[in-house]
This record gives C-alpha cells, sequence and structure tokens, in this order.
C-alpha cells in the first residue's frame, strides 16, 4: 500500500469547471465557446487563487498576532518561474483542473503553456530566493519576500544569423498576469536627493523628491502547511501624474517627465551577474525596494501605532540581506529609527544589529558592490552621513580590539571615496553566511578573512538547496512517481532526505530497469519539446550532456566547447571511428550578460561549433550540439529530467555553490565537475565512485598561479588542444573568417583567467571513464539512482531549516 500525503482539496471536478466558467463569465467577460487557451489560464488561475485566500488572510493574522519572529528575506531578484501548476499543486486542485480543463473542451498543455514566464532574476541567486520563500511557507514559516516588481524581467534571448545573441526586452506584463494584487492602499513614500540641515540640535533630511511604492503581493503557498505566505514586490509610480502647467504649455514630453522618472526605478532588471555595475538607477532601485519594505514591516507588526516600541522590532521579524544589493537596509533602518521614531545613536544600532543578517555569494572579489561615496552623497545624503558615523564607531571598536592601523584601513567600510557593501553588511548585522561549506571557508580565509579575525562567531555556513516540489514533482511526474512506489509514501516531498530508502533499490535490477525507463521516456519527451519550440531534431537514443548556467569565463563553458572541437576532430581526423562513438548530443543553455564581451563571443562560438557538426556527415549521429535558446526556468523544468550527464566544471574557488548540480543529481543526471562550490558536497554524499571528479583544486590553482601560470605551455603540450584552438582560428566555425574569435583565441593563449587550458587534459580524459560506463545501462542507472538517493540534504527545506537554527532562530508558527 502506498501512502499519500500529497495535498488534495475536497472540491470535485465538476465544482471546478464551475468556478472556472464563473471566471471567465465575470472577470474575463467570455462565453466558453468565445475562450482562448489564454482565457481560461487566467480564469484557472484566479480561480486557485480563491482556493489560497483563506489561508493566506489566516497566516497573516498569525504571523502577526503570533509570537513566532518571521522571516523577511530582502532580494533583488525571485526568479519563479511559471506560477499556476504550483499553485494548484499546493492547493490540491490538480486532477480536477486537468478534469475541468478538457471538460471544457481545451488542452492542458495549451493552457499551461498560456501562462508567461516572469523573469525578475538573473541566475542562481534569483531561483534560490524562490526555492527559499517556497520552502518557508512549506515549512510553516512566517516569512515575507520583498522584493522589486520590475516592468522588464531579464531580456529575451534570440540567436542571429551568425550566431550572435541578441538581446530583447522582456515585457512580461503584456498580457493580464493574474498572480500579482496591486495594493495601492498600502503603498509607501520613497524619498531621494536633497540635503541634511540641523533644526533645533536634529538633523533633518530635506529630499528633492519621491515616489510611490505600491505593493504588488503574490501568494507563496506552501505545501501541505495550510500556509500561505506573502511575496511583496514594489512597484514605482509617481505622485504627480503629469505637470498641468508644462502640459498646458504643449509641453507634452517635460509634462510626463516627473512620471517617467519615478517609474523608471522599478523599469528594468539589470542583467548583469557576477560583476558590479554602478549604475545611479541601481542604488535608486536598492534603496527604494528596500525602504518600502522596511516600512511596511512596522506598518504591519505595529498597526495603527504612532510611536511604537521599535526595540521589539528584532522580536518580530529578521531581515536575511540576499547579497549586497539590500545591504543600504542597514542605513535605511539606523535613519528610520533615529530620524523617523527618535531613538539614539546605540539603541538604534542594537535594534538594527539583531535585525539583519548577510548572505554572500560570490567569491568574485570585482562583484561585491562598491559605491561611490559621491553618489550615495547626491542621491541619499543622511545615509552617508550614517554609514560615516557606522565606520567611525567601527575604526575605534577594532583600535579597542588592537586591530593594527594597516588592517584597519583595509576593513575600512567607508574610505573616503567609496562605500564597501560587503564590508557595511558584516559589520551591520549579526551573522555572514556563505552558500556552501567550501565557500563559507573561503570566506573566512580570503574574501573576508580581516572580518572573520575580529568576528568568527559572525561566520557560519547554510549550503544552498532547491525545492523538490518545482523540481522534483512537477519537472519530473514520472521520477516523482517511481520514487513513492519504491518508497512506498509519497512523504518524500515534504522530508527529502527519505530518498535515502531507495539506496537499496540501486542493487534491484528490475527497479534499475524502471528509473531507466523514465530516463528515456523524458529523454523522448524532451526530444518532442525541442521540435516544438525550437526545430530541432535531438536524437532520444543519445547520451544527452548538459550544460546550463550563465556564461561567465570562470563556469568555463570555453572548456566544453574546446573538449567537444577536440572530439569532433577526432573523428574528423580519423583517430576515432564515427560508428566507435558513444553518440552524444550536447545541450547548452545560456544568456550572457550584454556588455560582456568574450561572454558574448564565448556564445556566438559555441552557436557556430553547433552549426558545423551538426551540418558534417562525418560525424552524423555520432556527435550533436544543440543550443536552445533564452534558458529560463521552464526549459530547465523539461531538460534536467532528461539529462544523463550533467556540467558542473568551474574553475575550482569560483562558483560560491552552484544550484544546478543539485537539481541534476536530484533527477538522476551523474556530474562531470571540479572540487568546487557544492560539488564537493554533492560527491561526498552520493559517493565519488558516483561523480566524475576531475581537475585542480583550489589548493592546486593556486600554486599554478603562484609559479606564474602561462597557458601557452598548455597549448604546445597537448597536441588536441592544439588542434581544438587552431581550428578556432584558422576559420574552420567561421566560414573562413580568421579573425572572428582572435580576441577569444587570444585570451586564451595569453591570460586564461580561469585555467581552462590547463584543466584540459584532465578533462578529455574523464570523457573515457564516463563512455565506458553509459554503454552499460544497469551500471549508469544504479549509480543514477545513488545519486538521487543521496541528494536529500540539498532541498532547500533543510537549507532554511539550518537558516532558522544558526542565523534566524525562529521557526514554524503553531
Ligand atoms: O548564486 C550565484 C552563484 O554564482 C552560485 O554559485 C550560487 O549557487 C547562487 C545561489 O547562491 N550568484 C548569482 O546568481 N549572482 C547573480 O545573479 C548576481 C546578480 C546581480 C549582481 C550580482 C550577481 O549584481
Amino acid at each position: 500500500m502506498t501512502e499519500i500525503t500529497a495535498p488534495k482539496s475536497p472540491v470535485t471536478a465538476e465544482q471546478f469547471t464551475e468556478e472556472i466558467r464563473e471566471q471567465l463569465k465575470y472577470t474575463q467577460n467570455v462565453t466558453p465557446e468565445q475562450a482562448t487557451p489564454a482565457d481560461v489560464y487566467v480564469a484557472a488561475s484566479k480561480a486557485v487563487h480563491n482556493h489560497l485566500a483563506d489561508s493566506w488572510f489566516k497566516t497573516q493574522a498569525d504571523t502577526v498576532n503570533g509570537n513566532t519572529r518571521a522571516v523577511g528575506y530582502l532580494s533583488a531578484e525571485f526568479l519563479m518561474g511559471k506560477q499556476l501548476r504550483n499553485a494548484l499543486l499546493n492547493a490540491g486542485l490538480t486532477d480536477q483542473f486537468e478534469a475541468a480543463v478538457e471538460a471544457l473542451g481545451f488542452s492542458v498543455q495549451d493552457v499551461v503553456d498560456a501562462e508567461y514566464e516572469p523573469g525578475l532574476g538573473n541566475g542562481g541567486l534569483g531561483r534560490l530566493a524562490a526555492c527559499f520563500i517556497d520552502s518557508l511557507a512549506s515549512l510553516g514559516v512566517p516569512a515575507f519576500g520583498y522584493g522589486i516588481q520590475y516592468k522588464y524581467g531579464i531580456f529575451k534571448q534570440a540567436f542571429d544569423k551568425d550566431g550572435k545573441q541578441v538581446e530583447t526586452p522582456d515585457y512580461w506584463l503584456a498580457n493580464e498576469e493574474p498572480w500579482g494584487h496591486i495594493d495601492y492602499n498600502r503603498s509607501q513614500k520613497v524619498s531621494f536627493g536633497g540635503e541634511v540641515v540641523e533644526e533645533s540640535g536634529k538633523k533633518v533630511w530635506k529630499p528633492a523628491w519621491s515616489v510611490r511604492a505600491v505593493p504588488v503581493d503574490y501568494l507563496v503557498p506552501g505545501y501541505a502547511s495550510g500556509r500561505v505566505n506573502t511575496l511583496r514586490l514594489w512597484s514605482a509610480k509617481s505622485y504627480d501624474e503629469f505637470d498641468l502647467l508644462a502640459f498646458n504649455r504643449s509641453e507634452y514630453m517635460e509634462a510626463v517627465e516627473p512620471q517617467v522618472k519615478a517609474e523608471n526605478i522599478s523599469k528594468i532588471l539589470y542583467p548583469e551577474d557576477s560583476t558590479k555595475v554602478g549604475k545611479e538607477l541601481r542604488l535608486e532601485q536598492q534603496y527604494f525596494f528596500v525602504s518600502a519594505s522596511l516600512h511596511d514591516a512596522i506598518r504591519v507588526f505595529y498597526p495603527g501605532q504612532d510611536k511604537p516600541d521599535l526595540t521589539t522590532f528584532p522580536d518580530k521579524i529578521v531581515f536575511q540581506l540576499n547579497d549586497t544589493h539590500p545591504v543600504i537596509g542597514i542605513p535605511e533602518l539606523m535613519r528610520i529609527l533615529i530620524d523617523e521614531y527618535d531613538y539614539d545613536w546605540n539603541t538604534a544600532w542594537s535594534i538594527t544589529t539583531k535585525t539583519f543578517n548577510y548572505t554572500c555569494h560570490t567569491l568574485l572579489p570585482e562583484a561585491l558592490e562598491v559605491w561611490p561615496a559621491s553618489l550615495i552623497g547626491e542621491l541619499l545624503p543622511r545615509h552617508l552621513e550614517i554609514i560615516k558615523k557606522i565606520n567611525e564607531q567601527f575604526e575605534a571598536e577594532l583600535k579597542t580590539k588592537n586591530v593594527d592601523a594597516a588592517t584597519i584601513k583595509d576593513m575600512a567600510i567607508y574610505t573616503g571615496d567609496s562605500v564597501r557593501m560587503a564590508y557595511l553588511a558584516t559589520y551591520g548585522g549579526s551573522h555572514v553566511n556563505g552558500v556552501a561549506e567550501l565557500h563559507s571557508q573561503l570566506l573566512k580565509d580570503v574574501t573576508l578573512k580581516n572580518f572573520s579575525d575580529v568576528y568568527p562567531d559572525k561566520f557560519t555556513n547554510v549550503t544552498n538547496g532547491v525545492t523538490p516540489r518545482r523540481f522534483i514533482k512537477l519537472a519530473n511526474p514520472r521520477l516523482s512517481d517511481l520514487i513513492t512506489e519504491g518508497l512506498g509514501t509519497d512523504k518524500w516531498l515534504s522530508d527529502l532526505e527519505l530518498l535515502k530508502g531507495l539506496e537499496p533499490l540501486a542493487a534491484d535490477d528490475e527497479f534499475v530497469k524502471k528509473f531507466a525507463a523514465v530516463k528515456q521516456a523524458n529523454k523522448v519527451d524532451f526530444s518532442n519539446y525541442a521540435k516544438r519550440e525550437y526545430g530541432f531534431d535531438i536524437d532520444p537514443n543519445t547520451m544527452i550532456n548538459t550544460m546550463v548556467k550563465r556564461l561567465h569565463e570562470y563556469k568555463r563553458q570555453a572548456l566544453k566547447i574546446l573538449a567537444l572541437i577536440a572530439r569532433y576532430a577526432d573523428i574528423k581526423n580519423g583517430n576515432m571511428k564515427a560508428d566507435e562513438v558513444l553518440p552524444r548530443t550536447v545541450v547548452f543553455g545560456a544568456k550572457a550578460a550584454p556588455g560582456y564581451y568574450l561572454a558574448k563571443m564565448t556564445i556566438q562560438l559555441i552557436n557556430n561549433v553547433a552549426r558545423v557538426v551538426n551540418n558534417d556527415p562525418d560525424v552524423k549521429g555520432a556527435l550533436h550540439v544543440y543550443f536552445p535558446w533564452n534558458y529560463n526556468v521552464r526549459l530547465a523544468q523539461h531538460l534536467i529530467p532528461a539529462t544523463d550527464l550533467d556540467e558542473q566544471i568551474s574553475q575550482a574557488g569560483k562558483e560560491a555553490s552552484g544550484t544546478g548540480n543539485m537539481k541534476f543529481a536530484l533527477n538522476g543526471a551523474l556530474t562531470v565537475g571540479t572540487l568546487d562550490g557544492a560539488n564537493v558536497e554533492i560527491r561526498e554524499r552520493v559517493g565519488a565512485e558516483n561523480f566524475f571528479l576531475f581537475g585542480m583544486t583550489v589548493d592546486e590553482v593556486d600554486a599554478l598561479y603562484a609559479e606564474g601560470y602561462d597557458p601557452a605551455k598548455f597549448y604546445e603540450a597537448d597536441p588536441r588542444l592544439k588542434q581544438a584552438i587552431d581550428m578556432v582560428s584558422n576559420g574552420t566555425f567561421s566560414n573562413g573568417d580568421r579573425n572572428a574569435y582572435a580576441p577569444l583565441v587570444a585570451d586564451w593563449l595569453t591570460k586564461d583567467w580561469f585555467m581552462t587550458l590547463a584543466d584540459f587534459h584532465a578533462y578529455t580524459e574523464i570523457q573515457g571513464d564516463i563512455e565506458a560506463l553509459y554503454r552499460d545501462p544497469l551500471e549508469w542507472n544504479r549509480k543514477a539512482i545513488l545519486n538521487v538517493a543521496n541528494s536529500g540534504y540539498f532541498s532547500s527545506d533543510r537549507s532554511m531549516e539550518d537558516y532558522l537554527e544558526r542565523i534566524w532562530h525562529t521557526g514554524p508558527l503553531a
């Protein structure tokens, strides 16, 4: 007997059909005959939203009245993915929905496809925020996600005829968006600019201009917890719609200028990841959402109180700063407490430091935000004063701890001309965490070493995780059913460590065959999907080998593409016979920041290698390369369950964690990877014999740098590497144009900052092991099962439990 604990609403399919009809009639204003799939999508979304409303109200009331501290997750990005299926799952209405849609004469796929994915994040950091709020709701922990409702999300990626990335705006709100509820009555005023004056001994900020922050609320339904939390995304609106005087003078553009200026703030997500962009508008965005969120929390927890006792604020809510983007919240809370509520400095500081904690997501020093002091001074003059005072206090404190003058200078939050946000966050909050064991260790040893020496207790680790609801249950229903069958229960969806129970089944040939059949069926599905969406002809009987992530030099897509070219050359040269080669389909997915020249050139190279390889009859059936454009959460949900082999090949010491690696392992892909980020922990858990490890370690990387790295030596020493690079420079992938990739080749041969060339040999060597294993399907799938069985740790539910215990010191509502 299989135990089923998944939520199941008592509403029948007939009743749900009726509810959709009502929505069609009264909100969409169409008859079922007139309705399009998009109408049915909106109607069904509103119907399921209504089912969640009572739990949402109750959760809000319990959040305010209960005595459990809430969590405020401050993040400039929430990469949510599509909402409908997730809401149905958590409301227990999936079956009713599918029956209803069919009863109304529509296809479930068309209706689900009508939802446009909101792309309000760049990559891992934004998707992590989405997994975390899902898990908090599922654990029944009261929480608010606070962020920005960008009008334009991450750009839409296309490729032109030359294989170059082309970016177009992602106007995701072009059609009706049924999930966000705009709540004009709970707006906040956010001000900028102006000056600080003294009035009767008190500093008073006289801002020059203000915008209205309007909350747009999204439900965050928990799985099997009965709880529904809130994601509150702020949208910027102008106070003065337009200037009537200017309008009357026929100066139409000038008349709408204030509106344009205000609304620009939430207009667009910056498409930069891992590099800092020093843009004024970005600082405006950061302050905008953080200021509105802090005021909102005070409104929520002290309703109707003019003079609340804010010394209790840290007992009501604890804020997590998702990277440095919301760190301006530290001086903002100080300002609110001192200027708006008359607290003295020390009391304000005590409240503030108890309220905030900081998560760092990088190891690249250039990704730690540093703002010019002049910019902060112009935009937020009062905050600059407060930051200077925080810095003075900090320096004094360091002196009492006998830190030497040079180190104090190195640690400055305010340097005289700039403000280092990571340092401000580390000093101004209670805890700092990295996102995987190795990353947290390197933060302590390298990136924030001085801080860790002085404040060792602040530092902790919380290894990332992913939500099994979206990334197993919704993405991979076949595997979900098989897991439930194997374990005799579906409880694993809220307690992922139960997957461990699959371990003995890896020895059961019947189970292994079922597992292999699931993977094969997923590959067929993906092949159909790729045909429908992209026109690709993917052979599901080949190994599907995937590399999906942002395009960045440190992630080393270049390593993958060079190895692929080498393989292509082996077949062309006759070193390998096409019919002896293990047939492989390599799938890339990656967006490059629009201003990142080498990353964009790498995209172009991948596309052109794909063009040449896929059209070459000599390698037909042996090697194929596809690069579906516009990688997003939806594509991830289709591709991950169909993948045999996943690539996590960053240079050791550069990837903070990775979360794709977890999604692949949980879906039964094997990983080829370096000892970097969370790969280290994945390998430890799934077993070294079930993970394809290659490449230099952090220590080896450091040693090679120290001795003086010369990539050209590696080029000269390895004929296969030499040939691969020569093919890039001799025009093989650019119709004979020898200059097309010259900057990329020059970079490899003279700089190669992330030591792609040094790791090339090890990477190509391990392919032999991979292919030998793949030729033994039973053994391959046994190992894949062991990956699934031992990856339960990488649930974001576990990550949340770690944050609750180590950082937030709170728990579920009663
Ligand atoms: O955060 C990623 C890390 O690279 C990855 O290793 C980790 O798993 C993940 C979650 O912890 N970092 C990002 O995704 N970073 C950004 O997207 C980003 C966005 C805007 C920025 C800087 C970084 O200004």
